[in-house]
This record gives structure tokens, sequence and C-alpha cells, in this order.
């Protein structure tokens, strides 16, 4: 069965090398890999993998143009940031097309993602020519004290494959905001966007080797974590990877920013609006990028009083959403990344079922006929699942929910914090008193109360416990990319 999903166009003209030094590069010693679009599970390009000879020139080129970057005036820092916003805007299209090629994300989200880096230049640039030093009085003297934020010189930034546009963002932005030349190195699962990205920094006029993409997976990854060139560590992705990159950074004692997995809850209490309470975790939930997101609510507490009536609203607005090609702007759910991916979800499927963690209710199965090809699986809830199962203790990171019911705020809040998670939480409530005692009281980094994850850079975004330390947004995410120095200056002279 040929499948009738779109795949590569000429026009799409995918970049497949590693950027250097502002060069595309090729030969890698790291070298090629043949690259599946998952909406068709066939190849759509073969990339270059960067290996340590690749990672030893990014260095050197990144340090070169760390000098160049910091000799430039803040104004005109801030003013090229401001053009890469102006970049991402303008190429927001291409980079939509290249994203859903990168991992199958539908293309009625995939531009949001460039909208949304975008968003995170404007706001980083701003930062460069407001002063965030300070200068404190000291008790017995009149010297003058100076605490002063400087740029760690080179920067690794390792990006999980499902949202490198989002990673350039949320941590590329405020890194070349305070003065550091960068490093990233996207999973070799999705290269397309981020070296499009190198490409438009260099067209924004920075400096050449400020930015440096170089896709790679494992290896090329501990090559750079490794590296004594490289001054800090700032990574997006799985727990049990992060404990290998900060066992690696400990070789040279490489700080290490962590943004990691999550097991999100969301609590409908009884007097939420019920319809928008099931159509925001439907998509927060098995809908939204196939649940292939570290803010996906994938355990949805709901009061045991309204647990029938929202069961039958979140399940027509799961079953209603339309499955297909990616490339379809009427397609919501599309295809999760990869066939080892597909595996591993349908293999939490049976062991949920095999585990009787709960009632399967909707989806559990691969589809077939022209998506046979993909990597295409239905939005799957179970019902009323045991808390203490795999089903709701693992991240799964695909398109598989638990429901779980609750009596009241107590349990409920007890249920929320019984995980070694704590990313995002979702509140449902008309109650202002309860919203806020609630958000209080639950172990997460971010609490959304009657609305869904939206990622802007106002705000720190970042998890407790296992999901990690570091924060991206706000005056906190610039801080994860400066170490403070203190200069006291003796007066009495
Ligand atoms: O992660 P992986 P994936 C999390 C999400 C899930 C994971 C999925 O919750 O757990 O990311 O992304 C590189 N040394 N978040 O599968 O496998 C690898 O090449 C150095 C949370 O990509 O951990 C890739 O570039 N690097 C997030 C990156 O690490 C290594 C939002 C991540 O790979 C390496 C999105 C090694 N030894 C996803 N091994 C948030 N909290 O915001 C692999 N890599």
């Amino acid at each position: 069965m040929t499948s009738t999903v779109q795949s590569l166009a000429a026009t799409d003209n995918v970049p497949t090398g590693l950027f250097i030094g502002g060069d595309w590069v090729t030969g890698s010693s790291g070298g090629t890999l043949e690259h599946i679009f998952p909406g068709t599970g066939s190849p759509n390009a073969t990339i270059e993998i960067a290996g340590e000879a690749e990672v030893d020139r990014a260095v050197e080129s990144a340090w070169e143009a760390h000098r160049e970057w910091i000799s430039y005036t803040p104004e005109h820092r801030r003013d090229l940031l401001l053009n890469v916003a102006d970049a991402l805007r303008d190429d927001a299209e291409r980079l939509g097309r290249l994203n859903t090629h990168d991992f199958g994300v539908p293309t009625m989200m995939s531009a949001a993602h460039a909208g949304l880096a975008e968003k995170f230049f404007r706001y980083y640039a701003g930062y460069v020519d407001k002063a965030n030093g300070s200068s404190t009085p000291v008790a017995d003297k009149f010297d003058v004290n100076l605490i002063e934020h400087e740029p760690y010189g080179v920067v690794g930034i390792i990006a999980p494959w499902n949202g490198p546009l989002v990673v350039v963002g949320l941590n590329v932005a405020p890194a070349l905001a305070a003065g550091n030349a960068v490093i990233l190195k996207p999973s070799e699962i999705s290269p397309f966007t981020p070296l499009r990205f190198g490409e438009l920094c260099v067209q924004a006029g920075l400096p050449v080797g400020l930015v440096n993409v170089l896709p790679s997976g494992p290896e090329g990854g501990e090559a750079l974590v490794r590296h004594p060139g490289v001054k800090k560590i700032h990574f997006t992705g799985g727990g049990s990877t992060a404990q290998k990159i900060i066992t690696a950074a400990a070789h040279n004692l490489t700080p290490v920013a962590t943004e990691l997995g999550g097991k999100s809850a969301a609590l409908i209490f009884d007097d939420a609006n019920l319809d928008v309470a099931a159509v925001t975790m439907s998509f927060q939930g098995p809908v939204g990028q196939s649940g292939q997101s570290c803010a996906c609510s994938s355990r949805i507490f709901v009061q045991n009083t309204v647990y029938d009536a929202f069961m039958e609203r979140f399940i027509g607005a799961v079953e209603s959403a339309k499955i297909g090609d990616p490339f379809d702007p009427s397609t919501i759910v599309g295809p999760v990344v990869s066939q080892a991916a597909t595996n591993r979800i349908l293999g939490v499927i049976d062991r949920a079922v095999d585990e009787k963690a709960g009632e399967l209710v909707t989806g559990g199965k691969r589809l077939g006929g022209d998506l046979a090809s993909g990597y295409y699986l239905e939005p799957t809830v179970f019902s009323r699942v045991d808390n203490k199962s795999a089903l709701a203790q693992i991240e799964t990171f695909g398109p598989v929910v638990s429901v779980i019911p609750f009596a009241d705020e107590a349990e409920a809040i007890a249920l929320a914090n019984d995980s070694v998670y704590g990313l995002n939480a979702f509140i449902q409530t008309q109650n202002v008193g309860r919203a806020h005692r609630v958000a209080r009281k639950l172990e997460a980094g971010s609490v959304w109360v009657n609305r869904h994850s939206d990622l802007g850079p106002q705000s720190p975004y970042g998890g407790y416990k296992q999901s990690g330390a570091g924060r991206a947004g706000g005056i906190e995410g610039l801080h994860e990319f400066q170490q403070v120095k203190t200069i006291r200056i003796g007066m009495d002279f």
C-alpha cells in the first residue's frame, strides 16, 4: 500500500551538512546517517553526524567569535539579535516545513515553533543594553563593591528531537544575549531546523562561529560535554541521558543545567467548566504533538462526582482529533517520531493492559491503510488507573494518558505529587481560593490554571525533582548563561 502522505519537496532542500564557523562541513568524522521521515517511514535525506574532530573545530571557531562578539557595543549586539528575530519571522513557513520533516509535527503546529523562537530572541535582545549588574555597600568600609554578570565564553546546548526550535528560543537566545558563543547539538533525529537556524544567524549579521550547529548522537554529545573549552552545558532531554551528561561533565567540573522529563498532573475539580477542561486536556494530553512533549498532562485526576461527565466529553474530544499526514493543514495528530518510539509506546500500552493498570477506553493501536508505512498511533486513554502503576509513574512521551478519580483536594494534591517528576501541573477550577491553595502545594516548576501550557519568554520554565533544575525564560534564563563576579575597590588609600 503506497502512502498518500507528502514527503520531501525539491523546494524544501533540507540542510544536511554540519554548520561550523559559518561553513557547511561534510565528510565528518562521525560519518553520516539516513534521516527517516516519520510520516512515511522512508528516508528523506542523508545527514552528516558530528564527531570529536568537528567538536574541536567548532570550539576553536566559537572562542574566536566570542572575542569578536564581546567587542561589539551592547547596542550593536542587541540590534543583531533583533535581526535574528526578524529572520526567524521571515523564514517561519520554511522552518515550519523543515520542522515537520524533522520529526513529523503537524504543520498546524510547526510554524508556531519558529514564532516562539522569535519571541525569545526579541525578549532577550532587550536585556543586552540593560544593566544587569549591581553595586552594594559593604558593612564597615566605603569601598566600591560591584557585582557583575559575565559570560562563560563558549557554551554547549544539547537539544531533544521534539522541539529543536523551541530550544533555540529557550536557550540559544539568552546564551547569546549574555555574551556567549554557542555550540548547538541538536538530536540526530531533528537536524534540519537547527541547521537552517545557524544559517539564518550568519545572514542576520552575527559573527561566523558565534552559532555552530552539530547534529550528532551520544558520541558527539559526549565529546562536547567533555571538551575543556566548553564552559557550561545546557541539556534538555531525558533523565537517564542527563545522568550520563552530568557524569561526563564531572571530568572538568563543567556546570550543567537540565530541563528533563515529566509526568505532569492535571486536577479537574467538581466546579470546573468540563467542556473547557475536556478540550484543554485532550490537546495537552494525548493529542498535542502526539503526547511527545515534556509538558504532556499524562495523568488527569478528576473529582469523582464529575468523573463520568468529564470522561464523556474528554473521550469525545480525543476521538474527534484528525490523525494523518502531518503536511495536511487539517491534521491534528501526526506520527510519533520513529519505529523505536512506536515499539516502545505500544509496549507501554501492552504492559498496562497486562498489569490491569486501568481500563483501556479508547485508542491503543497503530494505524494501517495508507498510513501503515508511517508511525501513526491512536491517541490512547486508560480510565481509573492505579497511580502507583508503571503507566502512571514512568514517562511515556507518546499519545497515552491515564485518568484517575479523587475524592477531595487533599487526595488530589497527594496523588499529583506522588511522582519523581515535577515539571508542569494543571488545575481546572472556578474557585480562586482553591486555585491558589492547590498551586502552592503542587511540586512542579510551572502550574497552569484553567489553561494549557504556553511557554513565554517573560517567565522561567523548568522542573522540580527529577524534571531538572535549569530555568529557561525570564531573568533566570539569562543568569543560566552568566557567571557572577564581585569587584571590590578599596577607597582607603
Ligand atoms: O531525549 P534524549 P530525546 C525530554 C522528554 C523526554 C526526552 C525526549 O521529557 O524525556 O526529552 O527527547 C543527546 N551525551 N524533554 O529522546 O535521548 C541526544 O543526541 C551527550 C524535556 O531527544 O535524552 C539529544 O540531542 N548528549 C524538555 C539529546 O541528548 C547525549 C522538553 C536528548 O536526547 C547523550 C522536551 C550523551 N551520552 C523534551 N545521549 C523540557 N523539560 O523542557 C544522548 N544525547
